[in-house]
């Protein structure tokens, strides 16, 4: 399926020193690197493995809040989380395509997803109970997304990096519309506000763990950082997470859940207690609270979605064998 070697452009095998030199040359002056050219089969796989990971986790992330589509509490808020919702399917969409440059198809990554071998983010597989945990997702999952993402839209690879501009920019609109419901609450009557304060207490660690685990303990950082796919590591984007977010929840008079997060002067750092990386093992390895319903959710629409691929493909296939009749015609 993905080739592990080096591919050139016209698909032939090479394992020179000399070409993954000027691979990593390109990479260094900062060049993009464009779907036909020639890749360390690495560099490949490793793209692949990320951009399906990230298409999958946007499609997947229009579960927990589609949850709440029929029950946001106006018709303003519904109109702006159907918008959002939607946004992330379109978000989901660019990355398969995105993926397909490299040359797996979709039908490839999305067995992979039904099967278990590709990852999707964990933070989805943790329910949303309360009207409050849609503001909180748009906070705290758009913000931490925010975050991951600015620096991938400098990714050495242009259709990924292309990709995220525009995902970026309607990130930053569901990271406002989330916070401003969390406002409304906050700011309203003590059970809504402790709504809001509960929520953050439920979705703040689980949001920590999306940026992946700490480096030390990060398999593709490294090698990922060296082919400037990531340009900041796992805990250098949680902490700027924290940096930014921390003072957020004190303007909202709400508190974050870690009796050890303080302004650390000496660093300009907020400081923060353990992660408790077993739970985010669980979570990924199958384990959370939602995991199965996500799964099961999924293969109930691909498999609903069957007809529409097979009309999909029937049309296109009807309308080549036309403009081939057209063609021949008029010869
Ligand atoms: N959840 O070596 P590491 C969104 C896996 S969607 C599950 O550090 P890497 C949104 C990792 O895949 C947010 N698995 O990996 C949508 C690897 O396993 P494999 C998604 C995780 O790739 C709707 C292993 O742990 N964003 O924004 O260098 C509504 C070792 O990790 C997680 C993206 O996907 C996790 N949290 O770094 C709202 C962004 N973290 O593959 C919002 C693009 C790690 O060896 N992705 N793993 O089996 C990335 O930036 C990087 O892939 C990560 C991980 C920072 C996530």
């Amino acid at each position: 399926m993905y080739s592990q070697g080096l591919i050139g452009a016209d698909g032939a095998t090479q394992e020179d020193e000399a070409f993954l030199e000027a691979f990593q040359k390109r990479i260094d002056a900062e060049e993009k690197i464009e779907p036909n050219d020639p890749m360390p089969g690495g560099y490949r796989k490793t793209l692949v493995r990320q951009i399906g990971q990230h298409a999958h986790s946007e499609i997947v992330g229009m579960l927990p809040e589609g949850n709440w589509i029929t029950r946001a509490p106006t018709l303003r808020r519904k109109a702006a989380l159907l918008a959002k919702v939607q946004d992330e399917g379109g978000h989901g969409l660019y990355l398969y395509a995105a993926a397909e440059t490299l040359g797996v198809s979709r039908e490839q990554m999305t067995e992979e997803l039904l099967s278990g071998k590709a990852k999707y983010s964990s933070i989805f597989n943790y329910p949303t109970p309360s009207w409050a945990d849609i503001g909180t997702i748009g906070w705290l999952v758009d913000g931490a997304a925010i975050m991951n993402q600015i620096p991938l839209c400098r990714c050495s690879y242009g259709p990924y990096a292309r990709a995220m501009i525009r995902v970026c920019k309607e990130e930053s609109f569901h990271q406002r519309q989330g916070y401003e419901i969390v406002m409304t609450l906050a700011k309203g009557s003590p059970e809504q506000k402790q709504m809001a304060q509960d929520s953050l207490d439920r979705w703040w660690w689980p949001a920590l763990m999306m940026f992946g685990p700490s480096d030390k303990d990060s398999a593709h950082s490294e090698q990922s950082m060296a082919w400037k796919i990531k340009r900041f590591t796992n805990d250098e984007l949680r902490q700027q997470f924290i940096d930014a977010t921390v003072p957020q929840a004190e303007f909202l008079g709400l508190k974050v859940p870690d009796p050890d997060c303080r302004w650390n002067k000496e660093t300009g750092h907020y400081d923060h207690g353990e992660i408790d990386w077993d739970e985010f093992w669980r979570v990924v390895k199958g384990g959370g609270r939602m995991n199965r319903d996500r799964i099961a959710d999924r293969k109930k629409a691909w498999d609903d979605g069957a007809w529409v691929r097979e009309a999909a493909l029937a049309h296109a296939e009807k309308r080549r064998d036309r403009m081939e009749a057209a063609r021949v015609a008029a010869e």
